[in-house]
């Protein structure tokens, strides 16, 4: 009988590339989606039309209960959060609730659902067992922060800069807890930045791959950024989320660090996608210090050894093919009149 895989944040990025990969590899796959008119679900179901459907919300910890009842997930990953660092900031108690709460209940609805009691020897008792629902979490490295050491390990310490860091870091120590106090097979992948054509436009990445295109066409002159001298290790979503269903599968639940391994400033990414549209980005970009954040995280570089060795992991994409993919797609999403608010506009 084939696995069935139940997605939280099935309508964003990485959603729509591990029902994908799921997909091809056999899986019955579910998404939970959220409120009643939502038009990112309209525009998945259209794309994704081999999902399943279960509404839930993380707020709402019987629909959480509910949707693992009704789909008997083999495997869970919990992907939903309020993701935008900026906005965690204006919403510091929503994204509490939804990016750290909602790993505890989605945690719980799975004890719950899988009768596993709070007695005092669960922890001492509880074995791995194949029946088991295995829990992915989608863990950060906005974790680390202020980082104590380059490049980040599964060791190196937490000094989150945002409430969305804080945040990833409750749901992060809280999934190691329900591994150790229930036996659960539950595990972190504390993950660096990936990006795609899917990429939520508020994301530096696809605000420079979505201004290149707008300046390259003539429909803007300019484009407004913050910090330039951040530094990051960019991924290709594509290939990330073929490492959160290898935690899921591995002999033992364990966290792992996903990344390249390489890094790169924001300045070296705006000059990387002005190049692959042939334009010089000194002409055109402007920076603006509203854009900039009340703390920000200096620099991000994984040390993905471990994942590696024991997963077997590689990224396939490199910087410069993900800028010039990025670029590319959305020149051709303009020049087909596509609008990337609008459902038609996904590529
Ligand atoms: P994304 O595109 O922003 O997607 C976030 C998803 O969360 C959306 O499907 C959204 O659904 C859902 N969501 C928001 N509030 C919810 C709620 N109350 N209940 C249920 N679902 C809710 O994020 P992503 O880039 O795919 O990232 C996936 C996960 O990995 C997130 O947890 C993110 O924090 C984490 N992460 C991402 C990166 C990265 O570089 N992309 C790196 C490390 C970790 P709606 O359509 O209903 O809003
Ligand atoms: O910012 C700088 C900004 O918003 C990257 C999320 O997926 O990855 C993502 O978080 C850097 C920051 O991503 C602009 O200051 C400059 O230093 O693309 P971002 P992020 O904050 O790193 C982590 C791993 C996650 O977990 C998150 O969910 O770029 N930057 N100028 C800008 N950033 C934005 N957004 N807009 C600018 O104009």
């Amino acid at each position: 009988m084939a696995r069935r895989a139940l997605i939280t944040g099935i309508t964003g990025q990485d959603g729509s590339y591990l029902a994908e990969h799921l997909l091809e590899q056999g899986y019955e796959v579910w998404g939970l989606a959220r409120g009643q008119a939502n038009p990112r679900v309209s525009r998945m179901r259209k794309l994704l039309s081999d999902v399943q459907v279960v509404r839930g919300d993380l707020l709402d910890q019987g629909s959480l209960i509910s949707a693992v009842e009704r789909v008997q997930p083999d495997e869970v990953y919990n992907l939903g959060a309020i993701s935008f660092v900026p906005m965690s900031w204006e919403q510091a108690e929503l994204t509490a609730e939804v990016t750290g709460m909602g790993v505890l209940r989605m945690l719980e609805a799975i004890r719950v659902c899988s009768g596993v009691s709070r007695g005092a020897s669960a922890g001492s008792s509880a074995q791995i067992c194949s029946g088991q629902i295995r829990f992915y979490q989608a863990s950060s490295s906005e974790m680390f922060g202020q980082v104590s050491e380059t490049p980040q390990t599964e060791r190196t310490a937490f000094h989150p800069r945002s409430p969305y860091g804080v945040a990833k870091a409750y749901g992060h120590f809280l999934t190691q807890n329900y591994r150790e106090s229930y036996g659960m097979f539950a595990v972190s992948g504390i993950l660096f930045n990936h990006e795609s054509p899917r990429r939520g436009a508020e994301f530096v990445t696809r605000k420079v791959s979505l201004g290149v295109a707008r300046i390259k066409l003539g429909l803007a002159t300019e484009l407004r950024l913050g910090n330039l001298e951040a530094r990051r290790d960019w991924g290709f979503a594509g290939d990330y989320v073929k490492a959160m269903h290898l935690m899921l599968r591995a002999g033992n639940p364990e966290d792992y660090v996903i990344g390249t391994g390489r890094m790169k400033s924001v300045r070296e990414l705006v000059d990387a996608a002005f190049s692959a549209a042939g334009l010089d980005w000194e002409r055109y970009v402007v920076t603006d210090q509203a854009l900039h954040r009340p703390a920000e995280v200096d620099l991000l570089c994984a040390d993905p050894k471990k994942a590696r060795a024991q997963l077997g992991w590689e990224p396939r994409v490199s910087f410069d093919e993900l800028v010039a993919m990025m670029v590319e797609s959305d020149l051709r999403l303009l020049t087909d009149g596509g609008d990337p608010d609008q459902d038609s506009s996904w590529p």
